[in-house]
């Protein structure tokens, strides 16, 4: 084909989700899945030596895209998927007394160049709502508290102003819409889509604790957790621990996390982590439909900076020891060298 040719020849439906949205093709695997964010892949069966059992696995890669107004900017924020898998990890590893969890590994079976953002994970029967908790009123919460005094039916204390704590976390269902916004429901309406009352009672109950333990964690960090989401599964080759947490937990995507210092309730919170590019934004005259904005270099940096403070925050440690474990790229290295192996030089 001429080079002329080359150029002006249409893309095929996935070439044109790779030269457009920053998604990673790996070499052999099958996309099972593309959200605004991430991917999923199939992977092979993993034989299990020890119970000579099949398990059916997948693989979740996080990209540095980035979100805001439910739209995506052209321009990624370098490591951000790496920051959001090391979260996620780091909070799976430290929950497992609560729920039973998705991962099985972020090394073995990962290809290279994914490495340090990427999850090999149990592959579950997914239940079809999304278990969001909110320990403090803000976002559709505000707004429906406003119009009801409720949320997803939970009557809740007159007087709250925006994004004040609540008396307790409060579990808020939704359902999984597959173009625009998730639909509110109650626990009532979440059980019957679940056709499991007492599974979806289990699943309110330890969604709850999943969300208390780690607000907690954060606010000693000095970080708020505001809300969060979670999705379960259903493992039924795992007779003695059915229900699974799986998706990513308690990272900056699927949660709202606030810097504590400036908290302040009777008005809306700036997000630990996108407040920069909302900023930018704000000032830019975007009107938040999509197509979204590109973002400038300084504003991309300082949004970075953020993503790796929550790491290093939430998480204790330097966030290049995320990237040592995991063997990952460090895209700040000349010609982008792997990260230095323990006791290297
Ligand atoms: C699963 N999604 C959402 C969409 C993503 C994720 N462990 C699992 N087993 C089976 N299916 C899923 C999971 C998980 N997690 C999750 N779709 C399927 C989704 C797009 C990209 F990374």
């Amino acid at each position: 084909m001429s080079e002329r040719g080359r150029r002006s020849a249409p893309l095929s439906g996935l070439q044109a989700l790779v030269a457009s949205r920053h998604v990673t093709v790996l070499a052999d695997l099958p996309l099972i899945a593309s959200g605004k964010v991430r991917e999923m892949y199939e992977l092979e069966r993993l034989g299990d030596g020890q119970s000579g059992r099949v398990q059916e696995t997948l693989l979740m890669v996080a990209s540095d895209r980035i979100s805001t107004y439910d739209a995506v900017h052209p321009t990624p924020i370098p490591d951000k998927g790496k920051v959001l898998t090391g979260l996620s990890v780091f909070w799976f590893e430290r929950t497992a007394h609560i729920v039973a969890n998705h991962l099985i590994s972020t090394v073995d079976g990962v290809p290279e160049e994914v490495l340090g953002r990427a999850m090999v994970v149990r592959k579950l029967s997914m239940l079809p709502v999304e278990c969001v908790v909110r320990g403090y009123i803000t976002g559709s919460g505000w707004k429906d508290y406003q119009a009801t005094g409720s949320v997803s039916g939970i009557a809740l204390p007159d007087g709250l102003r925006e994004s004040e704590r609540l008396p307790e976390p409060i579990f808020t269902p939704s359902t999984k819409a597959d173009v625009g916004h998730d639909e509110a429901i109650d626990f009532e309406r979440a059980a019957e889509l679940v056709g499991d009352r007492a599974l979806m009672a289990r699943v309110r109950d330890v969604s709850i604790e999943l969300y208390s333990f780690a607000a907690e964690h954060a606010r000693s960090c000095g970080v708020i957790l505001a809300d969060t989401k979670f999705e379960f599964g259903l493992d039924e080759s795992d007779p003695a621990h059915p229900l699974v947490v799986g998706d990513e937990v308690l990272t900056p995507d699927s949660s709202r996390y606030w810097p504590a210092d400036g908290y302040e309730v009777g008005h809306g919170q700036p997000s630990f982590d996108k407040q920069y590019v909302r900023d930018w934004a704000a000032g830019y005259g975007w009107d938040k439909k999509p197509p979204a904005p590109a973002i400038p270099d300084d504003v991309v940096a300082g949004t970075r900076a953020r993503y790796v403070e929550a790491y290093e925050r939430i998480a204790g440690e330097p966030f290049r020891a995320w990237l040592e474990r995991t063997g990952a790229t460090v895209e700040g290295a000349a010609g982008g060298g792997r990260s230095a192996p323990d006791g290297a030089a």
